[in-house]
């Protein structure tokens, strides 16, 4: 089996200090949990950034002070900025940090409710015109899928050319409003992806590790952080991004499974390597 790719997805644009005082917000913070992760055996940053009291932006400046920081720290990481950036934000907006010309980037194939009144809009044209742009500047996309129809659309773009095989998905499970995070689920969306794609798996919340695991056996990647999960156990705040990338990488290893370097990574994922 291939080696296993950990993404550290370290503060999103949702979760705050009020869920754990370890969310980094400031380029400093962001740049030191990025270097942890990396250490613990994370081979891709998924990025997103804040202003230093923690309001989410896409500003392409602030992009650059954190990837300027992060690449100081650990240069061969693979960074992944987001294009979701947060809910109620512009499509050029979102798009600011694909102009650094990284290496990868997200490209959402779909609509999700976020809870509440949230809504994460990404209608058909604002995918075609990200993924356009991602084969402009040649930056691979991950494509998030917070549902199986999500694939249905990602499948259907990619026959008409706005995003390149092979395609690699992240599934994000367990969202109020997409799939649920199962055995089950997770095993029906691996099999729904072309053959020669690849996947990691976002469990959300309590489901960050279980759904790693099936992943992990699976021969699926895993992302973690607290984008996505707070907690290394029941009621035990994470001190670090980095305790989750650990606990990933005792997980993998005691199922037989070795961890990929960013090398590694970017051979499996085809990656320009910038
Ligand atoms: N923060 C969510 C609205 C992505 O990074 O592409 C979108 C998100 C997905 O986090
Ligand atoms: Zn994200």
């Amino acid at each position: 089996m291939e080696k296993l790719i950990i993404t550290a997805a370290i503060c999103g644009a949702e979760v705050t200090k009020e869920h754990n005082p370890n969310v980094p917000y400031t380029v400093d913070e962001i740049a030191k949990e990025a270097e942890a992760c990396y250490k613990a055996g994370a081979s891709i940053i998924h990025l997103h950034v804040r202003e230093d009291d923690g309001t989410p932006t896409q500003s392409k400046e602030r992009f650059k002070e954190c990837i300027d920081a992060i690449k100081e720290r650990c240069a061969d990481v693979i960074i992944q900025p987001s294009t979701g950036g947060a809910v109620g934000m512009s499509d050029e907006e979102r798009l600011q940090p694909i102009y650094l010309n990284p290496e990868m980037a997200t490209l959402d194939c779909g609509t999700c409710n976020f809870g509440g009144d949230d809504i994460f809009v990404n209608t058909e044209n604002t995918i075609k015109y990200f993924g356009e742009k991602m084969i402009e500047l040649n930056i691979k996309p991950e494509v998030e899928v917070f549902d199986k129809g999500m694939i249905d659309s990602a499948i259907r773009l990619n026959k008409k050319g706005y995003i390149k095989s092979p395609m690699h998905f992240n599934f994000v499970m367990g969202v109020n409003g997409g799939i649920s995070a199962t055995p089950f689920d997770l095993t029906f969306m691996a099999h729904s992806i072309p053959c020669d794609s690849t996947f990691t798996v976002s469990g959300i919340g309590r489901a960050e590790f279980p759904m790693a695991a099936v992943s992990i056996v699976l021969g699926g990647h895993v992302r973690v952080g607290f984008e996505d999960n707070v907690y290394t156990s029941k009621g035990k705040l994470a001190s670090s991004n980095s305790e989750l990338v650990e606990k990933v990488v005792r997980i993998s290893k005691e199922l037989g499974r070795e961890i990929a370097s960013p090398k590694e990574a970017r051979e499996i994922l085809g990656l320009k390597g910038v």
